[in-house]
């Protein structure tokens, strides 16, 4: 009795379902594929790892050398150089960057202890031919390194400066917000 009944149930139900399906199939026309994405979306570099914001210090290597690299990011690797006092100290910048020296140029330009490196690289800003080394403010420096494009890189020497905190800046315009940092001799 109840094989019978169940069967013609389940026809029934079939066959609506089936007429529901082929109507909504009639009605809903398959829809038109999605305008194509961009064809030619270039890769997008790997993002640069989040500068930490702690200050990166340096010390002098095996060989006695302060390495320090400008970045295309206009960050310099250390925002802090610690060396021994009474010893010549060697520091060499790199731009480790690829971006045109007229674009991303580097230097790193160390000056006396109390000097404002903020206000120093504002004159710098308008010596660029003097690779943002501002003549009326040499009696402010220390020391300072060429202005490097990339792949480049140059070292200078200090003989051994007394005991003081020293600021070190970027003068390529619009870096020394950033690019500065201070060599502490002690
Ligand atoms: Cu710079």
């Amino acid at each position: 009795m109840r094989h019978p009944m169940r069967e013609v149930w389940l026809s029934c139900a079939l066959a609506a379902a089936c007429s529901v399906g082929c109507s909504s199939e009639k009605i809903a026309a398959p829809a038109a594929p999605p305008p194509t994405a961009p064809v030619a979306a270039p890769a997008e570099p790997a993002a640069p790892a989040a500068q930490p914001e702690v200050v990166a210090t340096v010390t002098p290597d095996e060989a006695g050398v302060v390495h320090v690299t400008g970045s295309d990011q206009m960050r310099f690797s250390a925002g802090r150089i610690n060396v021994k006092a009474g010893e010549t100290i060697t520091i060499e910048l790199k731009n480790a960057g690829t971006l045109p020296k007229e674009a991303m140029g580097h230097n790193l330009v160390v000056l006396k202890p109390g000097t404002d490196p903020m206000a120093f690289a504002m004159k710098a800003v308008s010596a660029k031919a003097t690779d943002y080394m501002p003549a009326d403010a040499n009696d402010q420096v220390i020391a300072h390194t060429k202005l490097l494009g990339p792949g480049e890189s140059d070292t200078i020497k200090i003989p051994a400066p007394a005991a003081g905190t020293y600021p070190f800046v970027c003068t390529f315009p619009g870096h020394a917000a950033i690019m500065k940092g201070v060599l502490v001799v002690e």
